[in-house]
């Protein structure tokens, strides 16, 4: 759950990457380190294994202030393989907001499903109710699926994000698309825009510029 101190202006999000193993979740932070500029991000925590798979979990502080507030981003990566059930669940506690990074692949459809199955189970035992914003990465293998008949898992109307995170292609417009839904999601609760003063289109603005991006990519988003 965020934390919100309307008295020292200060809100803290926790946004979760999650997903099936080797979607590039991991990827997807390293390519937002290597935008948010130094003064405000922190060290880039990352656990890994020899097979190129996170054993617990990645971890991406980013932070900044804006008209008197301070921001606090903290973003997480989950171990997709089935066995870290544990720490996925232990990993998801608190989060306000998920991208879901599913693997464009042909052959990874029924591992998406699973994840995505898997992610609906975690947050009905943990009693969450998040905006859940999905990705299709890997857009730039020769053999991916069609976004068209892609699965939109259980929402027909829902956007699909494309992205290419080794490239860092599409990694700033679904993690700006996952902040303005967590704020969205957040501000009936607290009442964000009207305590702090800020509106959602500021302080999306104010985020995109603290890593890298245009107003272009607020658009799109
Ligand atoms: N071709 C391609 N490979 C990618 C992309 N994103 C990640 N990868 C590769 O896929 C592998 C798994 O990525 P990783 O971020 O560790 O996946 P995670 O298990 O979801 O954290 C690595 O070898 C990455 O370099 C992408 O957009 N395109
Ligand atoms: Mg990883």
């Amino acid at each position: 759950m965020a934390q919100v101190d309307f008295n020292e202006r200060q809100l803290t999000l926790k946004l979760v990457y999650f997903g099936p193993p080797l979607s590039g979740k991991t990827t997807n932070l390293r390519a937002l380190h290597g935008r948010v500029d130094e003064l405000n991000r922190g060290r880039l925590m990352t656990l890994e294994t020899r097979d190129d798979r996170t054993l617990f979990f990645d971890l991406l502080p980013i932070f900044f202030r804006s008209n008197g507030l301070s921001f606090r981003i903290k973003v997480y990566t989950v171990p997709g393989q089935p066995m870290h059930e544990a720490t996925r669940r232990v990993v998801l506690q608190g989060a306000d907001g998920i991208v879901f990074v599913a693997h464009s692949s042909p052959e990874h459809q029924e591992a998406n499903r699973e994840s995505f199955v898997g992610l609906g189970r975690n947050l009905a035992e943990l009693g969450l109710r998040v905006p859940v914003v999905v990705q299709y990465n890997k857009r730039d293998l020769p053999e991916r699926i069609a976004l068209e008949t892609a699965d939109r898992f259980g929402e027909p109307e829902r956007k699909l994000y494309e992205a290419s995170a080794v490239s860092g292609e599409g990694v700033l417009t679904t993690f700006l698309a996952a902040l303005r839904a967590t704020w969205d999601s957040l501000d009936p609760m607290f009442g964000l825009s009207q305590r702090f003063g800020v509106a959602r289109d500021e302080f999306m603005r104010t985020l995109c510029a603290h890593v890298g991006g245009t107003e272009r990519d607020t658009l799109v988003a």
